[in-house]
């Protein structure tokens, strides 16, 4: 084999990882950046969240790299509030979907309008739909979310309900060793 057709071959592979790794920036299938739904029987441990207006208890999580954890999330607020598993961007690019729900009735301060929601379900073809990293509760309601962290990523839990992330509404979950 030559020396330049070696050259080429690796030139060929790079541009091929290169290629790949743009193709799927956030890993394969369900996988993303930062994490997946996992499954409760997975799970190492349990965190409680508590949800007022407008913060968290606890206002910042520690979990392993790859760790399975469930959460029981509970909204002791009188706000509607979320608790939303992503990173800084994918909270951004959730708010304008959050905020058409409150323009659409859908989201009122203080409750889930299920008719409005169902209806615009119907006119529009999407309305309400659960995410596996979310939980929107109503006030007293509470949710279980099983999520499986990556090794390494930025993560952040938020409310992406129009002005509580800006409000502060907002916390970093750590991976560690
Ligand atoms: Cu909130």
């Amino acid at each position: 084999m030559s020396k330049l057709f070696i050259s080429a071959a690796s030139a060929a592979l790079l541009t091929l990882t290169a290629s790949a790794a743009l193709a799927s920036p956030e890993g394969h299938g369900d996988e993303k950046a930062y994490g997946e739904a996992g499954t409760a029987n997975a799970s190492t441990r349990t965190i409680e969240v508590v949800m007022y207006d407008n913060y968290y208890e606890p206002e910042e999580i520690s979990v392993k790299e790859g760790e399975t954890v469930r959460f029981i999330i509970k909204n002791a607020g009188e706000l509607v509030h979320e608790f939303n598993i992503g990173t800084a961007e994918t909270h951004e690019e959730h708010a304008p979907m959050m905020e058409m729900m409150v323009d659409h009735g859908v989201l009122e301060a203080d409750k889930i309008n299920h008719d409005v929601a169902k209806s615009m379900q119907a006119s529009m073809g999407h309305g309400m739909h659960e995410e596996p990293n979310s939980a929107l509760l109503e006030p007293g309601k509470s949710a279980e979310i099983v999520w499986t962290f990556p090794e390494h990523a930025e993560i952040e839990f938020a409310c992406n309900v129009p002005g509580h992330y800006d409000g502060g509404m907002v916390g970093e979950i750590k991976l560690t060793h």
